[in-house]
């Protein structure tokens, strides 16, 4: 009889406003797959069509002040459909799944953000999600103005890129502090300094994240 398949790597790249996560992702995601990584790539908010829609209710500008908890509430709602629709069936059936943000923004932003208590997004962490954690996690981290000034190069500002300056000091704080609290989980990039020198920090956590894959094949 065949040993049972192992479970896929489950990856999540974290970080807050402009520290380059669309960038930096389609780069990991094309290094993986020429090492011959089978990988589901995917967001949240969002990731199936009912996420999405939840996606755009979350990020459009509106006139109503949109109640903390009502925002939380609304991520775990689309993490849910996430979870069951695209990133449980995948790790099950051992592909990896990178996944652009997860449960570490909710403390940032609804906890560290909007100063919701983080009681409140564990409950729901462990309501949503079982047991469900990830298996690495890469936090982009760059200093808040020069995030925010290469997110407004970019142009259109959707409703969180809106806050201010101390809101994204919140939300960087939190991150950091995640990272030293799961210092087994997180690895920490400097995605402060030029393109070059984040992929070559990202190369060497890819090559960690390799061994480990070939760990759980021996
Ligand atoms: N949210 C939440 O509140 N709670 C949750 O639980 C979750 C999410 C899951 C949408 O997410 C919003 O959802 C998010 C928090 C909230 N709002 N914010 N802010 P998103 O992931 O789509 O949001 P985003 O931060 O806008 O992600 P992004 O599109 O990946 O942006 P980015 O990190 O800024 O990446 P980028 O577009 O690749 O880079 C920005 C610019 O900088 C671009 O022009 C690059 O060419 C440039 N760049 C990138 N790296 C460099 C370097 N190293 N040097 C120079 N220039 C660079």
């Amino acid at each position: 009889m065949s040993a049972p398949q192992p479970r896929g790597l489950f990856i999540t790249v974290e970080g807050g406003e402009g520290v380059g996560k669309t960038t930096n992702i389609d780069y990991l995601q094309g290094y993986l797959r020429e090492h011959g990584v089978d990988m589901v790539l995917t967001r949240e908010p969002g990731g199936t069509a009912l996420a999405e829609q939840v996606r755009d209710l979350l990020v459009q500008q509106r006139e109503e002040q949109v109640d903390p908890l009502a925002e939380l509430l609304l991520v775990f709602a689309a993490r849910a459909q996430h979870i069951a629709e695209v990133i449980e069936p995948a790790l099950a059936a051992g592909r990896w799944v990178l996944c652009d943000r997860f449960t570490d923004a909710t403390y940032a932003y609804q906890a560290g953000g909007r100063g919701l208590d983080a009681t409140l997004v564990q409950t729901l962490e462990s309501l949503v999600q079982g047991e469900l954690r990830p298996d690495f996690t890469l936090l982009l981290d760059a200093p808040v103005a020069v995030g925010m000034e290469r997110a407004r190069d970019r142009g259109h500002l959707d409703r969180f890129e809106q806050e201010h300056f101390e809101f994204f000091e919140r939300v960087r704080g939190t991150y950091l502090r995640l990272a030293r609290e799961s210092s087994g989980r997180f690895r920490v990039i400097d995605a402060g300094q030029p393109l070059e020198a984040v992929r070559e920090q990202l190369h060497a956590v890819c090559s960690e994240l390799l061994d480990c894959w070939s760990v759980r094949h021996q």
